[in-house]
């Protein structure tokens, strides 16, 4: 099948599984969130739900959940926000008022994992105009550390906008586009800030933090520092500003479901200069901040909260 001709439904705003075994069967456990139809009132618990925000690190999504909820002025600022997943250590998941955040792990097959439970569990919550971003660290090319990158398009490691994808022992290509539109407002709001650095580019989502990246200082490594400075180079002339693990299948995934999504890391380190992470713990703190910063004041713009409380 072609890239991209996978069916994806009605462009009105629902939630899109594409999946007829679904339909028969009495209850769906979404195994990795100890969630399930049968045990919880999905529709009850997200319906709401408007914003998703999606990271790494369980970590990153509560601090992200508590700095929301102070943003949109939406609740007690000291309040205590549980994890939903409490009862799995697979993932975590907070909700404040239309956002919801849940963290992914790291690599693909992590966040893919996350990201079937979490497209079901807002479809069965029945859930309508649902934004999705992921936001992240990366390792940029050929920019200042500390950079936002919103992505254009995730590449693969041969710098092509797809994602393949495994099944019955075949590979299948998917489409990893985004949301153009969306894009374009993430960037206006980095520009709108003026705290940082914002631009737009490609990202190239990896199988590795080290082989895959062309790192010199892994366990293994069979290549030299020209070999490296070569394919970032071309990288770099794909369009490439930044290197992470995830984005290819979140942005497949989100495409394949009809969601709006989109892609916003901070870029720790240029590669171009080096593998390590060697700045301290407090920049690389308030590095990634950046991202969350920025989808704050997104958020805020579409919901029309104009001041911090
Ligand atoms: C960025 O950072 C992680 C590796 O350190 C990985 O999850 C990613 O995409
Ligand atoms: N995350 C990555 O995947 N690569 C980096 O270099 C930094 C963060």
């Amino acid at each position: 099948m072609p890239l991209g001709e996978e069916k994806n439904g009605m462009c009105d705003g629902s939630i899109y599984v594409n999946n007829p075994h679904l339909d028969s069967m009495q209850e769906d456990i979404l195994y990795h969130f100890n969630l399930g139809t049968s045990t919880h009132d999905l529709p009850k618990m997200f319906m709401d739900v408007k914003f998703v925000c999606v990271g790494g690190s369980p970590w990153r999504m509560k601090a992200f959940t508590e700095y929301i909820a102070k943003e949109l002025g939406l609740m007690d600022p000291n309040a205590e926000y549980p994890n939903i997943c409490a009862g799995t250590d697979r993932y975590a998941m907070y909700k404040v008022g239309p956002v919801l955040c849940v963290s992914h792990g790291m690599g693909i097959p992590s966040i893919a994992i996350m990201l079937h439970e979490l497209i079901k569990l807002l479809y069965h919550a029945r859930c309508t105009d649902v934004t999705l971003v992921r936001i992240g660290t990366s390792g940029g090319i050929g920019i200042k550390p500390g950079t936002v990158v919103v992505t254009k398009q995730s590449v693969d490691a041969m710098f092509q906008p797809r994602h393949e994808q495994i099944i019955l022992g075949k590979p299948v290509m998917r489409s990893t586009e985004l949301d153009g539109e969306l894009a374009n407002d993430l960037l206006q709001c980095g520009k709108e800030l003026a705290e940082f650095e914002t631009i737009i580019g490609n990202t190239m989502c990896t199988l590795d933090f080290y082989e895959g990246q062309a790192r010199l200082d892994g366990a293994f490594c069979s290549y030299s520092e020209d070999d490296k400075q070569h394919y970032l180079a071309e990288a770099y002339a794909a369009g490439v500003r930044n290197i992470e693990m995830e984005s290819s299948v979140f942005a497949a995934m989100c495409k394949l479901s009809n969601i709006r999504a989109a892609v916003v890391c901070v870029t720790l380190l240029d590669r171009q200069k080096g593998d390590q992470l060697t700045s301290s713990h407090e920049v690389l703190n308030n590095y990634q901040q950046r991202p969350q910063v920025l989808l704050g004041h997104y958020i805020k713009k579409q919901l029309n909260v104009s001041k911090s409380s």
